[in-house]
């Protein structure tokens, strides 16, 4: 922390109209983005460029005898067909994935899921590509597939990673946490337990971008450009001249606009690698970019985690220890995108808000013939997992007591003077207020009043049923510190830039890649109020490996808590530069000037009128520096955070279910969030309607599902439902602020935060409109058959 002050207050002081910290700036990049001039990768044209599609396999499970391109090659503007061994040559016919395993960029010998990339027609326009590519002529042998966790780890499934040797089963991995011993000793002894078995589906992040590359190889200068959709454009690079060969500074990756990440373009694809690839082998630039079914069926999916949940509580409701059992469904390769120690990700925080003192978790993770998955999806590594299965745990408890859900929770919370606070299973909680924002969110849903009225419909035997269900969530974002999460053995730092012109203007550059989160602007708020200057005069850029600084890229909501930081020091180094070059300008002793946050300028103790701003002394430090002073005013700051943030949160959610046809409609929805102090609140707003939209696409439609065979019946949008417009009830959406302690301008992320914490209190609340009949679960997504058939089963049907 800066020496001169304690970091903004921005809920105290917000506005001094700057644009700095808690001020609702208008989105700078959304000029571009309303206008039709976004930059994205299908975006780029190059002259001479020609197009990759990729043969994908229609099986699930084959082996492949032969591929013949002859017939793709006959056709006139088909310049390449390219499999596997082509690209043995250039120990390109795998690549490892973020998790230590290794894919086939190109099936080598066999096909281990529906669409896999088995070769890549390179032709001069996309249409010929894809021409080509029906002309290509795979002959497999099909072997029996297992799309199913459980099945697949049957003793007489069949073996899907052969590849890997002595394998002979499907298990993939164990993994555990906690103390199972007293865990166990503290279930023999409850005085009530309660158990609930719940699926986390398989979901999709589903980007309105899908996922493509442009690689440009360019022999004069002997470097490699490629622009691809990436949410982590520096590790990818160092990835790419690692698995290639070729040296880092002789690749560049730029990330131009992108259309929407979610998690989805953290991985690397076997269709950069093949872009890439052929570019540098054909020396001309290559574009691949994937169709919508492409990127569903072959790209990274999301959860997929079979949990049992169990409590052990008291009579009056206190939780004495949680304990869960996790099937987890990798697809066909380990390719979690999470910090690399982390193969189930943060879902050791599964013991939530409250104050329990024992839990256990243990976790079993199988191979089946799906796509390699387990990315995060607006989730920060499967806390989204975690949070559901405790809300929903804690909602299966007060129903168990005939307790009220909230009070449940109250009586669970852990304390504001609790932290920062130890957890179970030692995850160290910063800060946390969870009853302020409780009581806030059943204040504004009218909680006691829709209680009542609950009641009186129950009596009354009417037709719509009501429901009101609670979350209380915590999360856990900011990855780092290095020391504890890395990717591929990079630690996870984050990094920021930032240079002052002569004339007074300035360019941030920082190592996160937004995705739409408006870093362009938020990243300019958090320097506008560290310099003082204005926010239309600074530029924010990223995305380009080639100019600027090293970062591990956006997911895991950790732009704040770590680039932000990074842009706090780094400002805060640039005025302290400042201040020896306005003590010169303003002809005083540099221990006699100040900085004074609130009008953004250094001013002589004792004579505030002698004041002086950063953009009036920029020129200074390049036309007029103290003797012995270093010219420029620039500085650069790699932000390694002590420990994560947790923000946390409280949403209610009433639904009304119709007793005739299983439909439920949302009555009221309401967020309360606590992210720290806030950059933008316009920003956060957008990023929680946009988050809770994806969490009702959770709870009541999406579901990647598969037949027997192993084919994706839930490839397309046909099928994977979307919700629209049309699904989204109005979002009443509330506040609370408690700082991180520990990052510079107690800022914590919040991107995930609505995604993570609205699924189980929608599930709650349509559990809830039943409860009184005996319901105590209902699987996600909620479709109108699933309620439908659940209402018939509790007799509540009409
Ligand atoms: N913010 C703020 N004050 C805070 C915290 C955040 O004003 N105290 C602002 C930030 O400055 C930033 C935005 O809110 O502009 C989100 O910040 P943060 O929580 O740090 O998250 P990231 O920027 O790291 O974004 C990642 C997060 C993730 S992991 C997914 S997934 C997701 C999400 O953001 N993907 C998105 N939101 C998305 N929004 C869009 N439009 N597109 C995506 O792909
Ligand atoms: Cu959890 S999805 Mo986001 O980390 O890119």
């Amino acid at each position: 922390q800066h020496p001169e002050d304690d970091g903004p207050q921005p809920e105290k002081h917000c506005g001094h109209g700057r644009g700095g910290m808690g001020e609702s700036v208008s989105r700078k990049e959304d000029q571009r983005f309303i206008t039709g001039r976004g930059n994205y990768v299908d975006d780029v044209k190059r002259p001479g460029m020609l197009h990759c599609e990729l043969v994908r396999s229609p099986h699930a499970h084959a082996r492949i005898e032969d591929i013949d391109g002859s017939r793709a090659m006959a056709l006139e503007s088909v310049v390449a067909v390219l499999t596997a061994d082509d690209l043995l040559e250039y120990g390109l016919a795998t690549m490892p994935t973020l998790m230590d395993d290794t894919q086939d960029v190109l099936v080598n010998d066999k096909v281990k899921f529906q669409s896999q990339e088995v070769a890549a027609v390179i032709a001069e326009d996309r249409y010929a590509a894809k021409d080509g590519a029906e002309k290509v002529e795979v002959e497999y042998d099909v072997l029996d597939p297992v799309v199913d966790a459980a099945a697949a780890l049957e003793d007489d499934a069949p073996v899907i990673r052969d590849d890997i040797e002595g394998k002979e089963d499907n298990h993939c991995l164990d993994w555990e946490t906690g103390d199972e011993e007293a865990t166990a000793d503290a279930f023999a002894n409850a005085p009530v337990t309660v158990e609930e078995e719940m699926l986390y589906q398989r979901l999709h992040p589903a980007p309105i971008e899908t996922c493509g590359a442009v690689g440009d190889y360019d022999p004069g200068k002997d470097k490699l450009t490629v622009h691809m959709t990436s949410q982590a454009p520096h590790i990818h690079r160092t990835l790419f001249a690692q698995v290639s060969g070729i040296p880092e500074h002789k690749i560049r990756i730029v990330s131009p606009d992108v259309g929407g990440g979610f998690g989805n373009k953290v991985p690397i694809y076997p269709g950069y690698v093949v872009a890439a690839a052929a570019s540098y082998v054909l020396e001309q630039p290559v574009k691949w970019v994937e169709e919508r079914s492409e990127n569903i069926q072959s790209t990274g999916f999301a959860r997929d985690y079979d949990m049992k949940g169990e409590i052990a509580a008291t009579e009056d409701g206190e939780i004495l220890a949680v304990r869960t059992d996790v099937l987890a469904d990798h697809g066909a390769y380990n390719a979690v995108a999470q910090p690399s120690k982390f193969p189930a990700g943060f879902f050791n925080i599964f013991t939530g808000s409250y104050d329990i003192d024992t839990a256990y978790g243990s976790l079993t993770a199988a191979y089946t013939n799906s796509a390699p998955g387990g990315v995060a999806y607006r989730c920060s590594f499967r806390v989204t997992e975690a949070v559901y299965l405790i809300e929903r745990m804690v909602k299966v408890l007060a129903d168990e007591l005939e307790m009220d859900p909230a009070e449940v929770r109250r009586k669970n919370f852990i304390q504001p003077e609790q932290f920062p606070y130890e957890s179970p299973t030692g995850w160290n909680y910063d800060s946390g207020d969870y009853e302020t924002a409780l009581d806030k969110a059943l204040e504004m849903a009218d909680y006691e009043a829709y209680r009542e009225e609950q009641r009186r419909r129950i009596e009354a035997d009417e037709k719509k049923l009501l429901g009101i269900g609670i979350s209380s969530f915590t999360e856990v974002v900011g990855a780092g510190p290095g020391k504890s999460c890395d990717i591929a053995g990079v630690e996870m730092f984050d990094s920021a830039d930032i240079r002052v012109h002569p004339t007074g203007k300035a360019t941030v550059r920082v190592g996160v890649q937004t995705q739409g989160q408006g870093h362009e602007t938020t990243f300019a708020q958090i320097v506008a109020e560290e310099l003082g200057m204005d926010v239309e005069d600074i530029t924010v850029e990223h995305g380009d490996t080639d100019t600027d600084p090293y970062g591990l890229g956006t997911y895991g909501s950790r732009s704040t808590p770590v680039a932000g930081a990074a842009t706090a020091v780094a400002s805060r180094k640039v005025r302290d530069k400042a201040k020896s070059i306005a003590a010169n300008e303003l002809e005083a002793a540099e221990d006699d000037v100040t900085w004074d946050r609130e009008s953004g300028e250094f001013h002589v103790v004792g004579a505030p009128e002698r004041s002086i701003t950063i953009t009036e002394i920029a020129a200074g430090a390049y036309m007029n520096k103290p003797a012995g002073e270093e010219p420029g005013l620039e500085a650069v700051n790699y932000y390694d955070p002590p420990e994560m943030t947790y923000p946390f949160g409280s949403y209610v959610v009433i639904v009304e279910i119709d007793r005739e046809t299983g439909e439920v409609d949302f009555e009221k929805f309401v967020a309360v969030d606590d992210c720290g102090n806030r950059i933008n609140p316009m920003i956060i707003e957008g990023q929680i309607h946009g988050g809770l939209a994806q969490g009702i696409g959770t709870a009541m439609l999406e579901h990647v599902t598969f037949d027997d065979n192993g084919n994706v019946t839930g490839g397309d949008f046909m099928n994977y439902l979307l919700p629209t417009a049309m699904e989204i009830p109005e979002f009443e959406t509330g506040h609370t602020v408690t700082p991180s302690p520990h990052h510079p301008i107690g800022a914590k992320g919040v991107g995930e935060s609505p995604t993570v914490g609205s699924p189980p209190a929608i599930v709650n609340a349509v559990v809830d409109a039943m409860a009184h009949a005996g319901v105590s679960h209902v699987e996600m997504p909620m479709t109108p058959d699933v309620v439908w058939e659940t209402l018939k089963e509790s007799g509540l049907a009409q």
